[in-house]
């Protein structure tokens, strides 16, 4: 094994890299730098291998997933905190000591034929206070592809190694290879998955998937679920949240953070193109937000990824021309479709499919057949830095000032296109009442509404009663001025015929453009039982035949909401913050009388 950079400032990597060796015995160890050279050859071994398909695009390549493995795993994802209370009513939890006897069996021995690679990896800009680093241990060379485009990975990110801290991160396929036994072309373990994650150690493992979330460790499982339980400790927030800047045709911008659910439309508005004129929208990031306090009062976002995970069916030239543009080079496709010219084809992107296709699972795929030729949740995996909206301060080391806080999930009825918070306390309320219809992103009933507040459910590493309690108390620590406003949105509502009431993408500037008068104080506005909605749009150039169905709030659909946002926070028992039992029993008195 050959060391070629310098790791003796950090003698717990060391003995990380080394215990995980010893533990998973690997046929070779590869040290990642992050070169162009290391990610050329690992592209070229898996064209060697038929594991990938080097397509037209530029330095792109096309990756075909087992069938069982396409999505992130909840039911077999585990917070492994000490006490089962900590870990609250929404995670799945074992005895951490279990889960580690549990563990170690599985990864005994798991990478035998195998080479192993260590990624060292910093989430957010270099040198900025609000980054932190990892080490992720894999034995898949996708993963060490997609880690790079995701993460600021390689020999430079060993610098930011400060003061020891990292959280290790160990995944492996789960699929050892005898001596002289060939492997299969997506390697996973579908019947032995784990995902894991020991809150009070910071770390990770990850077993059985090698798809996204599951695998990825940067993402989901470290920059929301092991930094959700740094920010209670530390006194900041990680979200599952996109950041943009709006300009307004003065010029004055504002940045605003979002949180919908996976495949709920966070991509397509942080990198939308306006369709009013002189109104602007930049991107910072598209999931996930580190927000801290700064000294003038107010909250401060990085976007910890350095890259775009992005579900693809659905976009094309006419509403998403921004990621367009991103993954015309350099990315990464799994599970869309093969075009005959070895370029990838996705339903959506253009009216009429091509005629010869090979579909997602390796097929001959025709015109009119029943099946998608992509999967629904196909995925593209690309440098953010390519993205032609991307804001002038992606890497500032402060992060950008937060002016305003969306919640929304995708719901066909009962929620308004917008409203307003009354206050901070209702705010944190309307996040942890957020329910939507379940997509692709996860394994799971399509189209089911589920409860998913602050759109975290899948990611909070810790009780969220705490995390309700956490919220409300940042709303303490500072002057309501500097808090950001905030709201509620829905662009899901549909007619009944089943036709979406608002055309969404570039026209959700128009909403936009309320909150951002909002902030101002300026804005027309109504005081409603829910919030503060809109008296009206800006709608010039856009028909407003539907606006007043947009903006209704229908009592008696929100007897039932209310109903059922009393069965949901009845889980958290005596763990729910008394701040959301008062909002709760208010809003009942607003829409119910009693
Ligand atoms: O978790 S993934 O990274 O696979 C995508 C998502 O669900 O947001
Ligand atoms: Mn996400």
């Amino acid at each position: 094994m050959k060391w070629d950079f310098d790791w003796s400032n950090n003698p717990q990597a060391i003995s990380f890299v080394q215990n995980t060796i010893f533990l998973c015995k690997p046929k070779n160890v590869h040290l990642c730098e992050g070169t162009k050279e290391e990610y050329a050859s690992l592209c070229q071994l898996l064209v060697n291998q038929n594991k990938a398909i080097a397509l037209k695009r530029p330095n792109s390549y096309l990756f075909f997933s087992d069938p069982e493995d396409v999505a992130r795993v909840e039911g077999c994802t585990y917070i492994c905190s000490k006490e089962e209370r900590d870990a609250g009513p929404t995670n799945h939890w074992v005895q951490p000591k279990l889960m580690k006897k549990k563990l170690k069996d599985l990864f005994s021995g798991c990478m035998q034929g195998r080479t192993m690679y260590v990624l060292p990896y910093c989430m957010g800009p270099y040198g900025s206070d609000k980054a932190k680093v990892g080490i992720e241990i894999t034995d898949s060379p996708y993963v060490v592809l997609s880690m790079a485009i995701m993460t600021r990975m390689g020999k430079r990110a060993l610098q930011e190694f400060r003061g020891g801290f990292f959280v290790p991160g160990i995944h492996s396929v789960g699929v050892p290879l005898k001596k002289g036994e060939a492997d299969v072309l997506w390697p996973c373990n579908p019947k032995n998955r784990l995902i894991v994650h020991f809150p009070e150690e910071r770390s990770i493992w990850s077993f059985g998937s090698g798809y996204g979330g599951n695998a990825l460790l940067g993402k989901k499982c470290f920059a929301l679920r092991i930094a959700s339980v740094l920010a209670r400790d530390e006194g900041w927030l990680a979200e599952h949240m996109l950041i943009l800047g709006i300009t307004n045709p003065q010029g004055k911008k504002k940045y605003i953070a979002a949180a919908f659910p996976s495949s709920c439309g966070k991509t397509n508005l942080a990198t939308m193109t306006s369709t009013l004129p002189g109104w602007k929208v930049e991107l910072i990031g598209d999931d996930i937000a580190w927000m801290k306090f700064a000294k003038d009062g107010r909250f401060y976002a990085i976007n910890p990824e350095y890259g775009m995970f992005g579900v693809m069916p659905g976009i094309s030239m006419r509403d998403n021309p921004n990621i367009m543009h991103t993954i015309s080079k350099n990315t990464l496709f799994t599970n869309v479709a093969l075009t005959k010219d070895r370029d990838v084809w996705w339903e959506g992107l253009t009216e009429k499919p091509p005629l010869h296709l090979t579909s997602w699972l390796g097929e001959r795929w025709i015109q009119g057949s029943k099946t998608p030729a992509a999967h629904l949740n196909a995925r593209f995996t690309t440098p953010i830095r390519q993205c032609p909206n991307l804001d002038p301060a992606f890497e500032n080391l402060d992060g950008v000032p937060i002016s305003a806080i969306l919640f929304g999930g995708r719901r066909s009825s009962t929620v308004p296109l917008v409203y307003q918070s009354f206050n901070w306390k209702h705010g944190v309320f309307l996040g942890a009442s957020v329910s939507s219809e379940r997509t692709a992103a996860a394994e799971g009933a399509l189209g089911k509404l589920r409860h998913d507040p602050f759109s975290m459910l899948p990611f909070c590493g810790y009780n969220m009663g705490d995390y309700f309690a956490h919220w409300l108390k940042m709303g303490t620590k500072t002057s309501a001025d500097k808090l950001p406003k905030i709201f509620y949105v829905n662009w899901f509502q549909k007619d009944t015929n089943g036709k979406f009431l608002w055309p969404g993408f570039g026209e959700n500037i128009r909403v936009l453009q309320w909150i951002f008068e909002r902030c101002d104080g300026e804005g027309s506005f109504e005081k409603t039982p829910i919030g503060f909605l809109p008296k009206t749009l800006n709608m010039q150039g856009l028909s407003a035949n539907n606006l007043s169905k947009l903006l209704h709030v229908d009592i008696p659909l929100w007897k039932k909401e209310v109903q059922e946002m009393e069965e949901f926070f009845a889980v958290f028992e005596g763990d729910l913050p008394q701040g959301l039992v008062d909002e709760l029993r208010e809003l009942k008195k607003r829409i119910c009388g009693s």
